[in-house]
């Protein structure tokens, strides 16, 4: 299958992640793309393309104009108060509080936010618009015909909400994707998460929708980030109700386990009978990942990939997390060849 990707994503370079009490370097860093770009070629995928231009109108379909507005001047915002660090949000409109937006540049960092494990940067911006882009291209790839394709989009996306960045995301890049399938005609979009961490953005984004169902397999939320939502009581609101699926795992989960939440989670979007799916692909739940508990071995990614290849339909990837560098391109390129068989 093609490969979009963007060296643009260069442009995110965060020098603090806050984990533990202490300012460390942030798992999510340049060398995870591209350390997959290098495994995409060296194993041969296919023909790797760089995005084109979608300009914000597909982001503004998923996300709020002033939460896009805000992502575009952050950075100056920031810098225009001299700061002595990158831009970390560290209040939140919390609860008995009012949901206003501030001018004050701390207030509003709070105001779009839900964690502060994500830094914003100089280049933050320019990223996350190459990321959607990226994504997008690769959806017009698979609306066009092609049967997959693989948007290696960094920074992820999936923890972003219409309008709060988190969990190292901004841009939504599977709800954006998804939400361009539906405006292209598709009639059903199904959206498998298989990140360890709750697709948290997605589902809220869609949660009161029945046109795009969205499932998501992941550590207990008791246990692990996000904390606050991903539990198995969530199945969707008002016209949304029953279609949404979270499937939760203990710490220790190996993959014959796991692959038992993937079956009720294949079986789910066959019978509602999706047109298209969207995968939003993150590989921390391997066994040695720094940041999470799943045990998943480089070799099941192979058989992953073939179960989401017996769905048979036209399927977009899309990059989420994984943060063993040294694995992250045999997994996510494991993934992508079981899938084609
Ligand atoms: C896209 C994605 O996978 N985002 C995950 C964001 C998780 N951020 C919070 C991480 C907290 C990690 N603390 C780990 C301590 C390890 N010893
Ligand atoms: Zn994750």
């Amino acid at each position: 299958m093609k490969t979009v990707f963007s060296p643009l994503h260069n442009r995110r370079t965060a020098m603090t992640e806050l984990d533990g009490g202490i300012l460390i370097a942030p798992h999510e860093k340049p060398s995870r793309a591209e350390t997959i770009l290098s495994r995409v070629r060296q194993e041969q995928l296919g023909e790797v393309l760089p995005p084109s231009e979608s300009g914000l109108g597909p982001v503004l379909r998923v996300h709020t104009r002033d939460y896009v507005d805000f992502l575009r001047t952050s950075w100056v915002d920031w810098t225009a108060g001299d700061k002595p660090g990158e831009a970390i949000p560290a209040v939140w409109p919390a609860r008995g509080m009012q949901q206003r937006v501030p001018k004050d540049i701390d207030g509003r960092l709070g105001y779009y936010s839900f964690t502060a494990d994500t830094s914003i940067t100089e280049g933050t911006w320019d990223a996350a618009c190459a990321s959607a882009n990226v994504a997008l291209t690769a959806q017009a790839l698979v609306a066009n015909g092609e049967p997959a394709a693989f948007a290696l989009c960094r920074p992820p996306g999936h923890h972003a909400h219409a309008d709060l960045f988190g969990g190292y995301c901004f841009f939504n890049n599977a709800a954006i994707s998804a939400q361009a399938f539906r405006d292209q005609g598709a009639r059903r979009v199904a959206v498998l998460d298989v990140d360890f961490h709750h697709g948290n953005g997605t589902q809220s984004i869609f949660y009161q929708r029945d046109d795009v169902m969205t499932i998501s397999l992941h550590g207990d939320p008791d246990l692990v980030f996000p904390h606050f939502l991903g539990f198995e009581d969530e199945t969707g609101e008002g016209p949304g109700e029953g279609f949404n699926l979270n499937l939760v795992y203990p710490p220790g989960t190996p993959f014959p386990v796991w692959r038992e939440g993937l079956e009720t989670a294949c079986a789910r979007i066959e019978a509602y009978q999706a047109d298209v799916l969207v995968i939003a692909l993150g590989v921390d739940t391997f066994e040695q990942d720094p940041i999470s508990f799943f045990k998943l071995t480089s070799a099941d990614y192979l058989l992953m990939g073939e179960r989401l290849g017996r769905l048979n339909l036209p399927t977009l990837f899309t990059m989420e997390g994984g943060y063993d560098v040294d694995a992250i391109g045999v997994n996510v390129v494991n993934v992508l060849k079981g899938f084609e068989g």
